[in-house]
């Protein structure tokens, strides 16, 4: 990678990224890293069973022991009706059990102390009376007849059933599905996995007893969201709670939801007057925070003989644990999986989500997976593949003969998507070039002759990205659009306020960027303020590759309107019409006199002065926006994983990986790159290491991170990266979202590439992950299939 030699470009470019000043020096400030005054520490004693009925608590030994301040439980929060919160899927969940707990490791008391150390202590010292009641760890079982009951909290409930969802239309699909020369069907199994970010969640809640104000710092990825829910349960006005996300060590997801840690925390804060803070361990992370995927697809697809996709049919189980805690737009129970007929020109599609409660660990929309693209990708991807066997054709011939073609953008699919833009072919012949295809194909035949077994695997991906138009998409009835304000001071320096906030993609960098291509401000004389509900405007947050794609938007507009503001005010100075001026980067000049001008800095202090300005005008150089954006932005890619597996082991090594990525114009070429990086390490530990496991009792096989594996460069070959560049054409700077690509479209490239190794031994598929055992397994034709 090269960053070049002006390391701050006047807008868009490789630089390197401001933030990393204090994150290379150790300066960083995250949660864990707040101190407070007279500050308390929390800390949770959580469930053995998965499922079970809580008898009694008794906490007077642990309320007892020196230093601890407050033994809270679920009778307490009953008392305070908090017992129970909102999920952002209109559920409920437990803040900590009262009647039954319903998964292992869920929150049954709270103590807090003077130190973590006692706090800890204390918890051995509470008596909980558990009678264990039969457990639903599979999702197949949910729905069985006699199943036990997780949600009897709910009045009515008999059964374990969430939701029944389609999208597309059924009987234009069964009648193509009918006339079809050939028809592939296959189980998928996207399994549970967690994201796993560096640093797990954490708070520090701080009530004044005197303003009523209440702070609370917290790893989230959604301040405003989090805000206003917290306002709505506690029954305070917005202005008296902040929320301060400060540095966030990594979410991919799992900081959008509220755990009951926060609720814990603020609960702790009002009971003792002092500040509180939790964190969570690493065990305590990996088992009761979001969990991702764990959806059993059941895919059909139809074609004729020669190769021509005509439809697409899905029903998929959707096991979303024992609170229905997704993080995603409320039309859509099922995320956006309906995007599944993924990049391909298909007469009809149509599938059908059913979602149930299982005594699992609530979560389901998390680890980069633009609300569940992950899965559908996964799935296209790989009946793609199950239908190039069939057909004993090439997977990229395949493909190639059935993506969109350019002219047919925009494109409205099946299941009622508007793709805005893409260059699809020539993306997937670029990554073939890259890759040398044709000759890679020769070598693996030459291989297969002497027994050795190399795979090549294709994997080609649409995201739709920046949720969203506010008319379709909210989350608890809050509208999915975002503001922006920026306020230029009299010297020309800027300060650009978000209501988006980084979890470590370089907002910092790219926001001010996207204020210096507008404005010729260099990004280093930008701040970005963002991640305090006190200091910025209201908006939804970072998730679902949104922040791109929706304030970078409203970023760009509130630049705009800055510059709008600097040509009057320069046309005062100059004593021309306004209409008289040419804007260059960073200057207005008078049309046809370029010597006559005036810097953007020239302007802001001419703004704040004593220069007359026309009636009307305000001064000053400041702008709010609200984006409520048209459409998603539809970034694609195409993928190609290299792989050599060992039959008689297992082992398989990935040796080479080509990633082309179309995410529109790029801000910053360095900061999409390490995102990609990212997301393809994500994708081969979900391909080949990572499973969120679970025994018949519930119980977690394997919560560290010795059993749940996070891939390292050792598994990672030197990824080789290329693009193309399709703007965005409703997105004023044409950019798409890229946060999540990488994840969403690699772990299919990944399979595919190792089903395709060992295709000689006659395996159409097996599931992820493709440990050595399973591959091992598959070879011996008998794949783990779940
Ligand atoms: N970017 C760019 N040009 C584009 C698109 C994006 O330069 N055409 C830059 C952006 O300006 C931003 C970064 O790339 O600095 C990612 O932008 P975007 O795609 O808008 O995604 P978000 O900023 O909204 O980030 C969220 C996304 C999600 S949802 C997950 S999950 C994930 C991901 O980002 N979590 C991450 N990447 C992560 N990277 C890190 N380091 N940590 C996480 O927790
Ligand atoms: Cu689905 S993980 Mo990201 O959207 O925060």
């Amino acid at each position: 990678m090269t960053v070049t030699e002006n390391p701050t470009p006047m807008g868009f470019g490789r630089m390197h990224r401001k933030e990393d000043a204090r994150f290379v020096r150790g300066k960083g400030n995250y949660v864990d890293d707040i101190q407070l005054p007279g500050m308390l520490h929390g800390s949770f004693l959580r469930s053995p069973y998965a499922h079970a009925k809580i008898v009694s608590i008794d906490t007077s030994a642990a309320e007892a022991l020196p230093g601890v301040k407050a033994v809270i439980t679920g009778a307490t929060l009953e008392s305070l009706k908090l017992a129970w919160m909102p999920t952002l899927s209109y559920d409920t969940q437990a803040v900590l059990a009262t009647d039954k707990v319903r998964f292992q490791n869920q929150e049954v008391a709270f103590v807090v102390a003077e130190n973590h150390y006692i706090a800890r202590d204390a918890l051995e010292l509470i008596e909980v009376d558990y009678e264990p009641l039969p457990v639903v760890a599979d999702a197949k079982q949910a729905l069985a007849p006699g199943a036990p009951v997780i949600r009897d909290d709910k009045e009515g409930k008999t059964d374990n059933h969430i939701f029944d969802w389609t999208a597309g239309d059924k009987e234009k699909t069964d009648a193509v599905f009918a006339g079809a020369e050939v028809v592939v069907a296959e189980d998928v199994l996207y399994p549970r996995v967690h994201p796993s970010p560096l640093e797990t969640c954490g708070a520090v809640a701080d009530f004044d007893k005197v303003s009523g104000k209440l702070t609370i710092y917290s790893t989230t990825q959604a301040p405003h969201a989090h805000r206003t829910v917290y306002a709505l349960v506690a029954g305070l006005p917005e202005h008296k709670i902040r929320v301060v996300s400060p540095d966030i060590g990594g979410g991919f997801g799992g900081k959008v939801g509220i755990y009951p840690g926060y609720v814990l925390a603020i609960v702790g804060s009002i009971v003792t007057g002092k500040p509180v803070k939790w964190m969570e361990d690493r065990n305590e992370h990996l088992t009761a925070t979001a969990f991702a995927r764990d959806y059993h697809m059941h895919g059909e697809i139809a074609a004729t003989k020669d190769g021509k996709i005509k439809a697409l049919r899905v029903k998929v189980l959707a096991d979303h644990g024992a609170f229905n805690g997704t993080a995603q737009p409320t039309k859509f129970p099922a995320g956006f999986f309906h995007i599944f007929t993924g990049s391909y020109d298909l007469e009809a599609a149509f599938c059908d989500v059913t979602g149930v409660y299982t005594n699992k660990a609530p979560g389901g929309v998390a680890y980069a997976c633009s609300f569940r693209i992950t899965e559908a990708v996964y799935l296209v991807e790989r009946m793609i593949d199950a239908l190039a066997f069939e057909l004993k054709m090439d997977p990229a011939e395949l493909r190639m003969k059935n993506l969109l073609r350019p002219e047919q953008f925009p494109y409205t699919t099946p299941t009622g998507w508007e793709y805005d833009s893409g260059d699809y072919p020539k993306a997937l012949r670029l990554a073939m070039d890259m890759v040398g295809y044709e000759k890679l194909r020769q070598e693996q035949a030459e291989k297969r002759e002497r027994g050795e077994y190399m795979g090549i695997g294709i994997s080609f991906f649409t995201e739709g990205v920046g949720a969203g138009p506010r008319k379709h998409m909210d989350i608890l009835g809050l509208g999915m659009a975002d503001g922006a304000e920026l306020r230029v001071h009299p010297t020309g320096k800027a300060v650009l306020r978000l209501s988006v906030q980084t979890q470590g993609q370089g907002h910092e960098t790219t926001f001010a960027q996207i204020v210096a291509e507008e404005l010729g401000i260099s990004p280093d004389d930008i701040e970005v303020v963002h991640g305090d509900t006190d200091q910025t405007p209201f908006g939804l947050g970072t998730y679902g590759s949104r922040s791109t794609p929706v304030s970078g938007a409203a970023t760009a507009i509130v630049a705009r309107k800055v510059r709008d503001r600097a040509r009057i005010v320069a046309s005062a100075m100059l004593e021309v019409s306004p209409d008289d001026l040419d804007w260059e980067k960073g200057r207005f000049f008078v049309k046809g006199d370029p010597d006559q001008g005036k810097t953007i800095q020239e302007i802001a202090m001419a703004a704040h002065s004593s220069l007359e300005l026309p009636e009307g005008v305000e001064g000053h150089l400041d702008a709010t926006t609200v984006y409520n954006p048209p459409n998603l932005t539809y970034p694609f890619g195409a993928y190609i994983c290299v792989v050599d597996v060992d039959p008689a082991t297992g082992q398989v090594k990935v040796r080479r990986f080509i990633a082309v990525d179309d995410c529109g114009v790029r801000i910053n070429p360095m900061i999409v790159e390490g995102q990609v990086h990212g997301g393809l390490a994500d994708g081969i530990g979900m391909a080949l290491m990572q499973l969120m496991a679970f025994d018949e009792d519930g119980n977690h096989l394997g919560a560290s991170l010795m059993d749940y594996l996070l891939p390292t460069a050792l598994e990672c070959p030197s990824w080789e990266l290329g693009e193309t560049v399709t703007p965005s054409p409703h997105h004023p700077i044409g950019a798409k979202g890229v946060g999540e690509s990488a994840t969403v479209g690699s772990p299919a490239a990944v399979v595919n590439a190792v089903l395709d190794a060992i295709k000689p031994f006659g395996v159409r598929h097996a599931d992820m992950p493709l440990t050595p055992s399973n591959v091992w397994r598959a070879v011996q034709g008998n794949p783990i299939r779940t």
